[in-house]
């Protein structure tokens, strides 16, 4: 391994941004229409010349390698795909027995986990709340609050990211508006 110099950065904890930053990703609705249900509400957005930013992650500059704890901070943007909150795309760990830890910086959201099996979990998260993903649960985070809902997280370097499975197989389960309320319904599409 790169022999690196110790070094900070600062999270403004209210905006959820991190500086400095080795980059910037944003994903816009477009980036994500098949993580969502309503596909016609979809289609109709976009090509109303509507493509919302949904999130946005800025990662550390660490690398991605065995040792190294690469940390980022997400916002996720208030906001509905139908009756769907604004979510991120969520993943498995390539390597599944990796762990990794949230903690709730502004806003709300839920932090929403699934086994292989289709177990579904969900953690509440506000400021202050550090959530465990344990080893083998994908994850994916969700703001189901009114205002941007940001986080930070810090995982092992050589977890990488299977969006594939996700992509392909769904959550089993969704977090809805209804009457008011976030509620995790079932997914029609899982599988
Ligand atoms: C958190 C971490 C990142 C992840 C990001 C967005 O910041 O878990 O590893 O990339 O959320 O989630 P996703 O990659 O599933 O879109
Ligand atoms: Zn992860």
């Amino acid at each position: 391994m790169e022999l690196m110099e110790p070094f900070s950065s600062q999270l403004d904890l209210l905006a959820g941004t991190l500086e400095p930053s080795a980059r910037i990703l944003r994903r816009h609705l477009s980036d994500m229409q098949e993580m969502y249900a309503d596909r016609e509400g979809i289609r109709r957005m976009l090509e109303g010349g509507q493509d919302p930013l949904i999130y946005e992650v800025y990662l550390s500059p660490v690398p991605e390698v065995e040792g190294q704890l690469p940390y980022s901070t997400t916002i996720i943007y208030p906001g509905k795909v139908g009756h769907e909150f604004f979510m991120t795309k969520g993943h498995f760990h390539v390597k599944r027995d990796r762990a990794e830890i949230y903690l709730g910086l502004a806003g709300e959201g839920h932090l929403v986990m699934q086994k292989e099996d289709g177990t579904v979990r969900s953690q509440r998260m506000a400021p202050g709340t550090a959530a465990y993903v344990p080893p083998f649960w994908a994850h994916r985070t969700v703001n189901t609050g009114t205002v941007p809902f940001a986080f930070f997280a810090v995982w092992p370097g050589d977890a990488g990211h299977d969006y594939r499975t996700i992509e392909t197989t769904g959550f089993a389960k969704m977090m809805v508006s209804r009457n008011g309320r976030a509620v995790l319904v079932d997914n029609a599409r899982y599988r």
